[in-house]
């Protein structure tokens, strides 16, 4: 055993430090900074026949133009393209150049060779390539499970914990008058690597899973998973969706404001959950966290609706208690956290005000919400974030807007589709300036999330104008997420090619498996491309959370074919 202890700039400018006790024999100290080597990297998943095929190749002689696709069954090759001319990556201090085979569509199993440089990891052309991905994403999602025992299998290997925070929680924090006092708050979803349930992030993990169902719904509804529930009465997706919903609705109080979080005082050692006893305290309430209580329960009782009108009923009238407690309230209200050294989770309510009118309107058609609405999505910034994570609800709220059938007014949604498309735009050429086709210009905690999200701005916009340069662009972030960057490998644990072995995360840790739980996105590198470590200590480049595998979640629902394996 060791002491780990790492700090790192947070955007107040303020340094954040963790220190952990980390196990020997499943981390190394912290490392230089990753050696970038020569080699070819794909999406190690693979490639849809229609979709756009790129590769990125590092470290090829000057005089070689050349690249070919060549049959893992028969090592003859099947396609030859030329490459791009090179051309310098400073991200990764690399000379790459692209390999685009996206006329090539015949479905099987493949390697890129190149002279001059190794073979890129195996990948396939088929149909529905990304369909196991999902599953094994919404598997990752059942996996973060609270409050109940999970058994999963991936790869012919069991994990399991035990029930856990079955004394979820305490309300000293919440009102001290009641300290002492339990209040239900089991179940729901773990945030991340530690075992914190944080309102803001969880409601708006839920959001985008509920905004992929919305987008999605016709195809996920055949998704077929080894879930509890699987073959009830919800599709698979939904049932796993419930979950985390039916622990949201305990966050709310009788006067209808939201606890903030539900977490202990700090982050509790690696171990199993189950073995966690540390007390668990519902924070106070906070505007930001009503506000997307208010959002998710909206979306929620129009998507379970068909399917349970009596849940979609007690959705909506929480949606409608939440709107009651924060709609004339101007002021943030803000939770004080002071006793706790977990994850914060605040921002200015602003962004999550204007997603929860607009959920709360398209169920309502309430005309001074939708005024309100309007007038803040015309008001002198854009409409659309580019880049966006759990403290901004605002895109879920304007798809939302877009995509009602409700009267609106025309100059707003012209102005706002106008807005969608410049973002889309704009992460287009940022993608075309990339090396590796990657949609984002800086590098923070948790961007991988945040790419992944990218689906979200740039296949509204593809809906809105049917231009397949949007629908590329997605393709090239999973693409990166899944091996075609500086490292080769896959940033989600359990598929791919090398993916994480050591990610920040307490059941993987403890459980005394070799590998970690699977179907996780890895957050990623930062200050830089190239500081990703894959050790466990490293909170900040190897956690996994649940807001950005719901992100890969939309994404691959997006590509999801029910009609292929
Ligand atoms: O995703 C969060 C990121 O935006 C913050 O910069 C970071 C530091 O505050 O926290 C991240 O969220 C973590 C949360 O605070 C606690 N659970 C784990 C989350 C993922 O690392
Ligand atoms: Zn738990």
């Amino acid at each position: 055993m060791s002491i780990q202890r790492q700090c790192w700039k947070v955007s107040s400018g303020a340094l954040l430090c963790w220190a952990a006790l980390a196990v020997a024999t499943t981390t190394r100290a912290q490392t230089q900074k990753y050696q970038p080597t020569a080699g070819i990297r794909v999406n190690t998943i693979g490639y849809l026949p229609d979709s756009a095929k790129r590769a990125t190749v590092v470290g090829t002689a000057a005089d070689v133009s050349k690249f070919s696709v060549v049959s893992v069954k028969t090592g003859q090759p099947v396609h030859t393209g030329a490459l791009a001319a090179p051309r310098y990556h400073r991200d990764s201090d690399e000379q790459v150049r692209t390999a685009d085979f996206s006329a090539f569509k015949t479905p099987g199993e493949y390697v890129l060779r190149a002279k001059g440089v190794p073979d890129s990891p195996p990948f396939r052309i088929a149909a529905g390539v990304y369909n196991a991905s999902l599953r094994l994403n919404l598997l990752g999602f059942y996996g973060q499970r609270c409050g109940v025992p999970v058994r999963l299998e991936h790869n012919g290997i069991v994990y399991e914990k035990a029930a856990c925070h079955l004394e979820d929680g305490y309300l000293d924090y919440y009102d001290p008058k009641r300290a002492g006092e339990l209040k239900d708050g089991t179940g729901g979803w773990h945030d991340a690597g530690d075992y914190g349930k944080y309102t803001v992030n969880a409601a708006f993990a839920t959001g985008i899973l509920l905004t992929a169902w919305e987008h999605y719904g016709s195809q996920l509804a055949k998704l077929r998973a080894p879930i509890p529930e699987s073959g009830g009465s919800l599709p698979d997706y939904l049932a796993e969706v419930k979950f985390n919903l039916d622990w949201l609705l305990k966050m709310q109080f009788p006067a209808g404001r939201v606890s903030h979080k539900l977490t202990s005082l700090r982050f509790c050692p690696m171990i199993m959950p189950s073995e966690d006893k540390e007390k668990r305290y519902f924070v106070s309430w906070s505007t930001e966290a009503t506000a997307d209580l208010a959002a998710v329960a909206s979306q929620a009782a129009r998507v379970y609706r068909p399917f349970d009108t009596a849940y979609a009923d007690k959705c909506q009238a929480a949606a409608q208690k939440a709107m009651d407690a924060i709609r004339n309230e101007w002021e943030d209200v803000r939770p004080d956290q002071s006793a706790f050294h977990t994850g914060a989770y605040l921002r200015a309510a602003d962004s999550d005000r204007i997603w929860a009118l607009v959920e709360y309107w398209e169920n309502t058609g309430d005309e001074n919400v939708q005024k309100r609405v309007e007038r803040r999505l015309m008001g002198d910034r854009l409409a659309v974030d580019v880049d966006w994570d759990w403290g901004e609800g605002n895109n879920l709220g304007v798809y939302t807007y877009l995509l009602s059938m409700k009267k609106r007014d025309p100059a707003v949604v012209a102005a706002v589709k106008e807005d969608l498309i410049a973002v889309a735009d704009r992460i287009v050429r940022q993608h075309d300036r990339h090396g590796y086709g990657r949609g984002l210009r800086s590098y923070y905690w948790g961007a991988n999330g945040s790419l992944a999200r990218l689906a979200l701005n740039l296949l509204m916009a593809y809906r809105l104008t049917g231009d397949r340069r949007y629908l590329d662009v997605v393709v090239d972030q999973l693409a990166y997420l899944y091996g075609r960057n500086p490292y080769g490998r896959s940033f989600v644990t359990g598929e791919g090619y090398d993916p994480p072995k050591f990610p920040h995360h307490r059941p993987s840790a403890a459980d005394g498996i070799e590998t970690p739980w699977p179907g996780h996105l890895v957050g990623g590198g930062h200050p830089t491309e190239l500081d990703w470590q894959d050790v466990t200590a490293s909170a900040p480049t190897n956690e996994v959370a649940i807001n950005w595998d719901a992100s890969l979640a939309y994404a691959l629902a997006a590509f999801y074919d029910p009609n292929a394996r």
